[in-house]
């Protein structure tokens, strides 16, 4: 029981797709007790099953687009739990319109703005809002993506605002260190969730990692949070600042060891 007597927030869930649920679903296991933001009403009737089944009714709107929906949402959390010891940060959005095409055709002013809002600034923004609710030894996790640091078709403006989410992971790591908080992301390998629903060629990604990856596969959400529980346990209270990949191996090496068979 990696997380037990450990309280934990956990964003980003949408559906039992969702890299979150995986995370969820292992920090139960792990003996973590749960709480659930989500972004609107809509995604509400999803979650509300799911999070049941993760022993948890504390569900609490959270649109990160909005300092007002983050602080009352730290409020309501205070009518269940008066200090907590871990968040997770599952959440990502640019405008369709600026993952498709040519990065510097597609890419506007108002598309970055978004992408570095949603994807990175709400990040900080989560850890403010919760750093004095927070326990000695607690810590912090995001989600990031390979796109941040090498170049992929379609990711685009999502690459910076990942290449900007690591570096807030580093910052975020110096500046609360000091106050018993670890800040972690984990890199993640292409999985078949709602955001990647929409994305072009998405399964073609996916055969594409798997002859590539030493694995030869893909990876799951459970994978993912198998990693998310340990970097959330004192078993990880040694690391912080750092970029944990999950992704099968796929970042390690630069060709498949086969051929890949003619269509
Ligand atoms: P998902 O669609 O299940 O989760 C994305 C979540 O972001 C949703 O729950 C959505 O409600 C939330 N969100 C978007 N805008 C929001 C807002 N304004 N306020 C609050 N919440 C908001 O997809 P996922 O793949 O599980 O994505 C979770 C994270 O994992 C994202 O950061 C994504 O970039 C990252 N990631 C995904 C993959 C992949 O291939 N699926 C790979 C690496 C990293
Ligand atoms: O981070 C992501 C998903 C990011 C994402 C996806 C969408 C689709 C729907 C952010 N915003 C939106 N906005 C929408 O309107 N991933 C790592 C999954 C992903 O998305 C890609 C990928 C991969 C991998 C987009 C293009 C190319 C590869």
């Amino acid at each position: 029981m990696l997380l037990k007597n450990k309280k934990i927030l956990i964003s980003g869930l949408a559906n039992k797709y969702s890299i979150a649920a995986g995370i969820a679903s292992a920090m139960y296991r792990e003996g973590a007790e749960l709480a659930f933001t989500y972004q609107n009403e809509r995604l509400l009737k999803n979650l509300k099953p799911i999070a049941e089944s993760y022993g948890s009714s504390i569900l609490i709107e959270s649109d990160v687009s909005s300092d007002e929906s983050i602080n009352n949402s730290f409020e309501q959390l205070k009518k269940h739990w008066d200090t907590f010891d871990g968040l997770v940060h599952s959440i990502g959005f640019a405008p369709a319109d600026q993952l498709e095409g040519n990065f510097v055709d597609v890419t506007t002013r108002e598309g970055f703005k978004i992408a570095h809002d949603i994807s990175s600034y709400s990040f900080t923004a989560l850890a403010k809002a919760a750093k004095p609710m927070l326990n000695d030894n607690s810590a912090l996790l995001t989600l990031t993506y390979l796109g941040a640091m090498q170049t992929m078709p379609n990711y685009n403006v999502m690459g910076l605002a990942k290449a900007s989410l690591e570096a807030n992971t580093r910052f975020l790591a110096a500046s609360m260190g000091r106050d018993g908080v670890r800040v972690n992301a984990i890199s993640a390998g292409p999985i078949k969730t709602l955001a990647a629903s929409g994305v072009k060629n998405f399964r073609k990604m996916l055969s594409q990692h798997s002859a590539r990856a030493p694995l030869g596969r893909t990876v799951t959400t459970e994978e993912v949070g198998n990693v998310a529980a340990f970097l959330c346990s004192d078993y990880a209270s040694g690391v912080t600042g750092e970029i944990t990949y999950v992704d099968a191996g796929f970042n390690t090496a630069a060709m498949p060891l086969y051929e890949i068979e003619e269509e």
